[in-house]
């Protein structure tokens, strides 16, 4: 039996019973079951079911928004923005299985003809962060190109996902298509990485975990792509409009109390404007407003575990240089204020780890070629942002940075319509826009001779 809890309150809000590997194995087969079914549904039927899915995830909005903001704590205008984005994903998506197209290819004697083929049976394996947003950056795509899933959520935040389900097949996806199954990860997520009859597994979370999927995965050659950790780094050059900057960088780290893969937790701050970057950052951090999650007002909620936040606050042990901390709220829940350490040399741990809460190292650079040098010496390169009002020295940067997206003079990180995911230790292949549907599907070649005899 699983108890989900309220991190802000530290309650329990609902029981939920906790599945094996067999209870998986018999999801697998359902989904096994449905496949050749799903597959064969005509392209136009399977875009009207996808649409008619997001019309009820819309109807369902306010329900969604409420578990999610209770489940993991996270302010309620950050769950209507991610539900929106769900509602988002379905709609455009919806779009894809009338337009996944082949190619026709003359050749000598004939000619070659693709089809882009479902892959079958997918497992989808979430984390706790984001959860049926980043859920359905998988289910999304999986549907449209006519694969059925199985979903493993996070233990700790399976209501959403529970809710989908039941969504789904209210809105006449087929019996066995959809399927969730709440588990510990080390049964359910490790079985769906090496069972035989899953040919793709779709995973966000730690790279360490994505370690273990992809060996799981390796003994039936099994299609993996993985969003794992980050580390990304903001460059604020001293030509930039500072301002702008330093008023955006709390939200870019202290979002989802930075418990967010694309968390841009280092600063690299040109040193000619590191001290006034900072006077500019304190004011920005001290107002940003932590407390109730129910509060349209509210900016940054707890941590996701008394656990999760025993493990940030040992990113600032007592010699910690704390430059700016903002506030957190006393008594129940698992809070954590936002705070600032400043200066910081990348070789600290702070500045090498992911920390995955409200703590953000700001580091000094001297031109350029340092900037670019400190912002790819990580494992990771997931996201990333530049501030500069040079648009040459913009794109320039942007190309040399070893990431999987960057913005300029933003922190966007994802867009529904944009590839999304990470280059080095930080993951395989590309959610979201139209590249995601390469990642759930397997091109047919097809030659037809034309000559006679
Ligand atoms: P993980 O511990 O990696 O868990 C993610 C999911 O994997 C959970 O559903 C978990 O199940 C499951 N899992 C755990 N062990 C498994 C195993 N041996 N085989 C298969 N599945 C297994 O991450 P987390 O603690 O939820 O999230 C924090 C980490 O995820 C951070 O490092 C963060 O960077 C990363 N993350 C990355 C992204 C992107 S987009 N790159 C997004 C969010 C999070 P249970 O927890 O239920 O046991």
């Amino acid at each position: 039996m699983v108890e989900v809890i309220n991190p802000a309150t530290e309650e329990v809000i609902e029981h939920i019973d906790s599945a094996t590997a067999e209870d998986t194995d018999a999801a697998i087969a359902r989904a096994k079951a449905a496949f050749p079914g799903w597959r064969d549904v005509e392209p136009s039927d399977r875009a009207r079911l996808l649409r008619r899915l997001a019309e009820a995830l819309d109807a369902e909005r306010e329900k969604l928004v409420r578990l999610e903001s209770q489940n993991v704590g996270k302010p309620i205008a950050s769950a209507q923005g991610e539900i929106d984005m769900v509602i988002e994903t379905f709609g455009y998506y919806a779009g894809a299985p009338e337009r996944l197209l082949g190619d026709t290819i003359p050749v000598s004697g004939g000619v070659n003809i693709t089809f882009r083929e479902p892959l079958g049976v997918v497992g989808l394996i979430v984390p706790w962060n984001f959860p049926l947003q980043i859920a359905s950056w998988k289910m999304a795509p999986a549907l449209a190109a006519g694969n059925t899933f199985v979903l493993k959520p996070a233990e700790v935040t399976p209501l959403t996902a529970l809710e989908f389900e039941r969504i789904a097949r209210d809105a006449g996806i087929p019996e066995g298509v959809v399927n969730v199954v709440v588990g510990p990860g080390s049964q359910v997520g490790q079985r769906l990485a090496e069972h035989p009859d899953v040919a793709k597994v779709a995973f966000t979370g730690s790279t360490e975990v994505g370690r273990k999927i992809m060996a799981g995965a390796a003994e039936t050659i099994k299609r993996v792509t993985l969003e794992l950790g980050g580390k990304s780094a903001s460059l604020v050059f001293a030509d930039a409009d500072l301002e702008a900057a330093a008023a955006a960088a709390p939200a870019a780290v202290f979002d989802n109390a930075g418990q967010d893969c694309c968390a841009r937790s280092r600063i690299l701050v040109q040193r000619s404007v590191f001290d006034d970057f900072l006077d500019l950052l304190q004011p920005a951090v001290e107002d940003f407003r932590v407390g109730d999650p129910m509060s349209e007002e509210t900016e940054m909620g707890p941590l996701i575990s008394a656990d999760h936040r025993e493990k940030v606050a040992s990113f600032v042990p007592e010699d910690a240089p704390v430059a700016i901390q903002g506030s957190a709220p006393d008594g129940p829940g698992f809070w954590y204020p936002p705070t600032v350490l400043a200066p910081v040399s990348n070789d600290d741990r702070a500045a090498r780890e992911e920390i995955f809460g409200p703590v953000v190292a700001v580091i000094p650079f001297e031109d350029e070629e340092e900037a670019i040098r400190l912002a790819n010496d990580t494992i990771y390169g997931l996201s990333g942002s530049i501030w500069t009002t040079s648009g040459a020295r913009a794109l320039r940067v942007a190309r040399r940075i070893e990431t999987g997206v960057i913005s300029i003079n933003s922190n966007t990180s994802v867009r529904v319509q944009t590839p999304f995911g990470g280059m080095k230790q930080s993951g395989v292949g590309r959610e979201l826009g139209p590249h995601a549907l390469d990642y759930y599907t397997e091109i047919k070649n097809v030659y037809l001779a034309t000559e006679e005899g």
